[in-house]
């Protein structure tokens, strides 16, 4: 079975996480989401709409989700790669280089991010916007 493993806050979904998601999974067999706990979050200077168990709900809600674990520190990504004999370590290219160190336990991949969109302008766009600019961009 080949593991994969991503972290991330997955706040107010959108077609760019479950495109993250999708793509993650099908690097492997299983896939473990790390999900940034609230008290992370504000280490992230991140204020998610909604709480851990609620995001954690939805995540596993998912069908290229197998597991979702806490994420509560920056310096937890080895242990959980070791923890979980985690073969791929996967995350948007906005982190691109960011956790090249896990190379030296796993594959490190960075996948291109989903443009033009983000929980923050799902949360501040009234939706009318978003179908025009999802009929722009499509
Ligand atoms: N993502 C994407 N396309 C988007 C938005 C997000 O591919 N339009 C990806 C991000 O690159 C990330 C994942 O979806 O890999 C989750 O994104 P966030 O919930 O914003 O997570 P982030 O705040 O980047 O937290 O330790 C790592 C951090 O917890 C990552």
């Amino acid at each position: 079975m080949k593991t994969v493993l991503t972290y991330g806050t997955f706040d107010v979904l959108h077609y760019g996480h479950i495109n993250l998601l999708k793509r993650a999974k099908a690097l492997g067999d299983y896939l473990i989401v790390g999900l940034s706990s609230d008290e992370f979050n504000a280490l992230k200077n991140k204020k998610s709409f909604y709480s851990y168990e609620h995001r954690k709900l939805i995540l596993e809600a998912i069908k290229y989700v197998d597991l979702v674990i806490p994420e509560d520190t920056w310096e937890q990504k080895v242990s959980d790669v070791k923890k979980y004999s985690v073969d791929v370590f996967v995350m948007g290219d906005d982190w691109e280089g960011k956790f090249d160190f896990l190379s030296e336990y796993c594959e490190v991949s960075y996948l291109p991010r989903t443009p033009d969109i983000s929980s923050t302008m799902v949360r501040n766009q009234p939706p009318h916007l978003i179908s025009n600019y999802s009929d722009e961009i499509s």
